[in-house]
């Protein structure tokens, strides 16, 4: 088989990083970017944190409640998606230049194909350029991990942040896997991973000892996946055709509630402004997803994929309250938040 080289990228802390480059009197104090904290009585989350807010154990996804008991100090400041966004734009458009197989993730995150190459060390000379150009124009630092597939590059990355660039070569997978915590691959969350290490089962190098056959008999399909996985296989392909981005909103409600009428409110209100943008960028529509998160925090989310891709907003609106339905059928709990994600193709 022919070799492959495969680039991830992802910037640091991202939005807080746009906003210390556009604030410099924050730099060196904590920044937390998400929902007001009002005093600690907040309800929505934390989007991103700068380096020095995480010190204080503040992180992605945590409740802006709990980031301001361990940082009341810190400043906080609203997600200004339309700066991000646009930035984004600009950065992607540099990483595109640097191979023709690109395949963006999210805001932050790219993959580049750049097998080409054929050298890790020309590899790993691309990643210092790449990095140099987007902080010369956009004043902003990266992290690149360099590997045999995408998901070797993606978990280099993650192990080299912040502003760093990691290389493994096919010949050190299996070392540079091995002392790493099960968590670092993708696809094992906190439930798969407590399954797994109440069965003694924390490093990868341990994980590998499962048997193929055990793994699916505990986890179905995925436990294959995480076979595969914890021996270094992963996809390869960089697929610029299904560049799926993706539109999503969503809404804490201000007491947590079950009254279908203020629940279905407020998301017909999500699915109208979503469609909105969706228009706008004349987007075809390939999947879509309802998000509910109950009083005591646990996430559900449920989702439905299009082929062929629809445009239709009446089939979208129909089809994602029945999601929000289901999963308020299946969790009798009071809700928090609810929101919608829709994946999104140009047409
Ligand atoms: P990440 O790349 O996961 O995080 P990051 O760039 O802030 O930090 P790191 O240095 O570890 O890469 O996500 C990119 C952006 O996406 C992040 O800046 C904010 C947003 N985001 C959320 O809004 N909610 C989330 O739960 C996560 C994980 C990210
Ligand atoms: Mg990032």
């Amino acid at each position: 088989m022919k070799q492959r080289i495969i680039l991830h990228i992802d910037m640091d802390y991202f939005f807080a990083q746009i906003e210390e480059r556009e604030n410099p009197q924050f730099k060196g104090k904590p920044v937390v970017v998400g929902a007001d904290p009002k005093g600690g009585k907040g309800r929505g989350v934390v989007s991103t944190a700068n380096y020095e807010a995480r010190k204080y154990g503040i992180h992605s996804a945590m409740p802006i409640s709990k980031a301001y008991q361990l940082c009341p100090q810190a400043i906080f400041l609203p997600v200004n998606m339309r700066l991000y966004e646009k930035v984004s734009e600009r950065i992607m458009g540099i990483i595109k230049n640097y191979s023709s197989k690109w395949e963006i993730i999210s805001l932050d995150e790219a993959y580049l194909d750049i097998s080409f190459l054929k050298s890790y060390k020309k590899a790993e000379r691309l990643a210092e350029e790449l990095k140099k150009e987007i902080f010369k124009k956009e004043k902003l630092t990266s992290t690149v991990g360099i590997g045999p597939n995408k998901l070797i590059a993606k978990i280099a990355s993650s192990q080299a942040k912040p502003n760093g660039i990691l290389t493994v070569r096919p010949t050190e997978v299996q070392k540079f896997l091995n002392p790493l915590d099960i968590q670092e691959i993708p696809g094992i969350g906190p439930k798969t991973a407590e399954i797994l290490r109440s069965l003694g089962i924390n490093k990868i190098k341990e994980l590998k000892r499962l048997k193929k056959s055990k793994l699916k008999e505990i986890f179905g399909r995925v436990g294959e996946t995480i076979y595969h996985h914890a021996r270094g296989f992963g996809e390869s392909e960089v697929s610029p055709e299904e560049i799926i981005k993706s539109i999503g909103k969503e809404y804490t409600f201000e007491e947590d509630t079950r009254d279908p009428e203020i629940i279905f409110s407020i998301f017909e209100e999500i699915i109208r402004e979503v469609w909105q943008e969706i228009k706008e960028k004349g987007f075809l529509i390939s999947g879509v997803s309802a998000v509910c998160r109950f009083q005591d925090f646990e996430t559900k989310s449920k989702q439905k994929s299009f082929k062929p891709k629809i445009s239709n907003f009446e089939f979208l609106e129909k089809v994602a309250k029945k999601l929000l339905l289901d999963l308020l059928l299946k969790n009798k709990k009071l809700v928090r938040l609810v929101g919608m994600r829709v994946k999104v193709a140009p047409n």
